[in-house]
């Protein structure tokens, strides 16, 4: 018997199914989506156990704003113990969406700032729309990136940056976060669930076996020594390349059936 059914989530939390695409909402708009324990939580346990038959899943969020982050209410009565349980609950959380069974897209709009941005970069594709912008207003507040954006966010856009944005408060608009790196793809106003879905389904439209591999193989190649790397992308690709899907699309493309890809127009 299959578990993996409808999951149990917060109220703040909201899921819902497009085919094979999942689609997690934040739905806090009167706290602009700030994340406390329950919702970090339930992102975790939704990631861990993935709905059967969800091949690819949106996060996206209520109201004007994909999220604010933190929720500062939150902060005030916690001890260093207690504070570094919490941010690895948080690691625990995000590690779940980033090393899921299934890609994630991140449909990003308004702020998307502090603990917003950690769980935005978890994600494995963004996309915003023209009114998003990014700030990690941490250093402001006295605090620091807890939601492991400290190891994730420079890998996208450079540690540079991140100390830039942490010390002045520089926040990035629409368009110079997709020029940075924050998101890969930059839409108009209100369009970002719509491409995010579009891409989703074409995501999971792949063979399973590829999108494992760019999840779980590709990432950690880039982190760890060039000859387990090369060791391991040779393993991945000879598995990949002996299941029976990757024999059928590659005959299919060989036979003429498959499209071929198309250069931008
Ligand atoms: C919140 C939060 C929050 C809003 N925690 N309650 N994050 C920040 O430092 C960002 C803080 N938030 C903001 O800068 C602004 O709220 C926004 C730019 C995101 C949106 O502005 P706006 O004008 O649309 O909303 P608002 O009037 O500021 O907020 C509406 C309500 O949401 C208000 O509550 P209300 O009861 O008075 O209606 C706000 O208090 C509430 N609210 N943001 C709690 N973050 C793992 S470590 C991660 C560390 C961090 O993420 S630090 C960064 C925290």
């Amino acid at each position: 018997m299959d578990h993996r059914h409808e999951p149990s989530l917060p109220p703040t939390l909201r899921f819902e199914r497009d085919g094979e695409v999942g689609v997690l909402t934040l739905a806090r708009p009167a706290k602009r989506n700030a994340l406390d324990d329950a919702m970090v939580g339930g992102i975790g346990a939704f990631f861990a156990c993935v709905p059967a038959g969800v091949r690819a899943v949106v996060v996206c969020g209520d109201g004007d704003h994909f999220s604010a982050g933190l929720d500062l209410s939150d902060v005030i009565e916690r001890d260093a113990v207690d504070g570094i349980a919490h941010s690895m609950a948080w690691h625990r959380a995000f590690e779940a969406l980033e090393y899921s069974t299934v890609p994630v897209v991140a449909a990003l709009h308004g702020a998307v700032v502090g603990g917003g941005l950690e769980l935005a970069s978890a994600a494995h594709v963004r996309v915003a729309d023209a009114t998003a912008f990014y700030a990690l207003p941490e250093g402001s507040r006295g605090i620091f990136l807890g939601g492991g954006g400290s190891v994730r966010i420079p890998r996208m856009i450079g540690t540079a940056r991140v100390i830039d944005m942490m010390l002045t408060g520089r926040v990035y608009d629409a368009e110079a976060g997709e020029h940075i790196g924050l998101a890969q793809y930059l839409v108009p106003a209100g369009q970002a669930r719509t491409k995010a879905l579009e891409l989703a389904r074409r995501i999971a439209a792949n063979a399973p076996m590829s999108n494992f591999a760019v999840l779980h193989a590709l990432p950690r190649n880039g982190e760890g020594a060039r000859a387990a790397g090369y060791l391991n992308e040779a393993l991945i690709s000879s598995i990949a390349l002996n299941t029976p899907e990757a024999k059928a699309r590659v005959a299919a493309f060989l036979e003429k059936r498959a499209a071929k890809v198309e250069a931008p127009t």
